[in-house]
């Protein structure tokens, strides 16, 4: 009988398993059945742009956590698929920094191209993950929406895909309650003008703090105030934003800072984080782990050691992401296909500790990417997965960050050679902080089209 394999969600993660099984396929392999659950009504996962907050059209917990306006915050050509060009794509070369829905283009392409949507059921949320010890399977519960109707089905494998950027971690601050303005997470930021002419207070000092508060700048807000717990972001703001220390409290709607500073704001924005949230699998399967490089338990960054028949992609922190998840994902295909052996429990816990005390000892953002770089470049040489040049994409992440110190509101101008063809891509026609329409039309130069000739893919 074929081995059946269940993944969770179809966003990158999801979509590079489908992709990896469809590849091997191709080439003549004899794939498991696949059975691909997504909660959401499309795929792309956090490409895939929801206007909702809260909870969505099902009453499920909104999984979307982008907004609108929102443009990559890294160089593309540190992301771009070994076996899939932005070429290939788009037919041309473009330029680095594309906005949410050419990216989401971007990987729907393959996977159209793979022709891999008939195995993924739409609007269906998996409810519970059980792993029985007597017949080595997982009995896998979901609820299929459309029919409203749950099911438990039986699985070889579970591939965990449904991200980690989507359940907020919302810490909070004296006087929040008596705050006389909106509080929000960064996951329910939808439009920045909505902030438009307001004093915004910004908590946390990442990637969301930093790209939230240069949208909010680029539509118009009054003024951005960020504050830190750790460490400031440091790059040059401009005028109009300043970065204090960790808010202390709020006394009506003056913040208080932790070097005895205060100011008057209109609105906080939390970009405090996410958590590693699986609701659906018990103790025994759960991953438990903060926003890092090397999460424990997961031997090759993926198969859960106490039962690696479970497998989770794209749990790390990211600096590579679209090419990450196509290494892990290509590796896990091959364990599942038998082309891999994995070691034993204890050689497994023992390499996974090594790469944990190499992390420990990470200082510099190089040396962070230059880690996930090694990590996938191990990955990689043991499949089939086209090797591509990551010294080439670490040397990109430099010259972004570099860009960033320079420039932190045109850093988005710059552009890079691609590491998988060696074209050099173009400008953007328009400086990102005049570029208002996010649009795929805008930003390929062609001409609009009405929302309504759009359909989904
Ligand atoms: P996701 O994209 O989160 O997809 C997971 C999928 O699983 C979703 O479709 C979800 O609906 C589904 N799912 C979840 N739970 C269930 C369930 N119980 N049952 C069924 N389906 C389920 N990365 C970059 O490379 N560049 C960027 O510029 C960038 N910007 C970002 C900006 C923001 C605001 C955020 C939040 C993230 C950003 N990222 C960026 C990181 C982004 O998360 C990854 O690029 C990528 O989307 C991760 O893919 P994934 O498939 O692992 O998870
Ligand atoms: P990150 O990168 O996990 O960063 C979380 C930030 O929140 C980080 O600066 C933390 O500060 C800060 N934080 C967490 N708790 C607190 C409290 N209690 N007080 C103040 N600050 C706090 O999450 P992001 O949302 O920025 O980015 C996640 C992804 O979304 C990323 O891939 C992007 O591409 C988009 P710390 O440094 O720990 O002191």
């Amino acid at each position: 009988m074929k081995q059946r394999v269940a993944i969770i969600g179809a966003g990158p993660s999801g979509m590079a398993q489908l992709r990896a099984f469809q590849s091997a396929q191709e080439k003549g392999a004899d794939i498991p059945e696949l059975v691909c659950f997504e909660k959401q009504a499309d795929w792309g996962g956090m490409w895939n742009y929801t206007w909702r907050t809260g909870t969505d059209e099902n009453g499920e917990p909104v999984h979307g956590s982008m907004y609108r306006y929102l443009w990559s915050n890294g160089p593309k050509e540190c992301l771009e698929f070994a076996d899939y060009t932005f070429e290939e794509h788009f037919g041309k070369a473009i330029a680095s920094y594309p906005p949410r829905e050419v990216l989401w283009d971007y990987i729907k392409g393959r996977v159209e191209k793979a022709g891999v949507r008939k195995y993924i059921r739409f609007n269906t949320a998996v409810r519970d993950v059980r792993y029985d010890e007597a017949t080595a399977q997982f009995i896998v519960t979901s609820h299929d929406f459309a029919n409203d109707t749950t099911r438990a089905e039986t699985f070889d494998y579970v591939v965990n895909a449904c991200g980690h950027f989507s359940t907020p971690h919302a810490p909070t601050f004296p006087g929040f309650e008596t705050f006389g303005g909106r509080i929000l997470h960064a996951h329910d930021f939808r439009d920045a003008l909505e902030f438009k002419n307001k004093n915004i207070l910004l908590i946390g000092s990442s990637y969301s703090a930093e790209d939230i508060g240069s949208q909010c700048y680029k539509y118009g807000a009054r003024s951005i105030t960020s504050c830190y717990r750790t460490a400031p972001m440091g790059y040059h703001w401009p005028a109009t934003w300043e970065e204090r220390p960790q808010l202390q409290y709020m006394a009506g709607n003056v913040a208080h800072f932790a070097d005895g500073s205060f100011k008057h704001v209109d609105a906080i924005i939390l970009c405090t984080g996410y958590k590693h949230h699986f609701p659906f699998l018990p103790d025994s399967l759960r991953l438990k782990t903060n926003n890092r490089l090397w999460p424990l338990g997961l031997y090759k960054g993926v198969f859960w050691e106490d039962n690696p028949r479970l497998v989770y992609l794209g749990m790390q922190d990211l600096w590579y992401s679209f090419n990450m998840f196509d290494a892990q994902a290509w590796y896990a295909r091959d364990v599942i296909l038998g082309r891999i052996a994995l070691p034993g429990r204890e050689v497994m816990t023992a390499d996974s500790l090594a790469w944990r005390t190499r992390e420990e000892a990470l200082v510099t953002n190089q040396d962070m990417f230059e880690f996930q770089g090694s990590y996938i470049e191990q990955l990689v040489a043991a499949t089939d997965y086209p090797s591509f040049d990551i010294a080439g994409v670490n040397r990109t992440f430099l010259e972004w960050k570099h860009d960033k110190h320079e420039d932190i509101m045109g850093y988005r101008n710059k552009s890079y050679r691609s590491l998988m063809t060696g074209t050099q891509s173009p400008p953007h026609h328009t400086p990102w902080i005049k570029a208002l329409d996010d649009s795929m039309a805008a930003y390929l130069g062609e001409p609009a089209v009405s929302p309504t000739a759009r359909q989904p893919a």
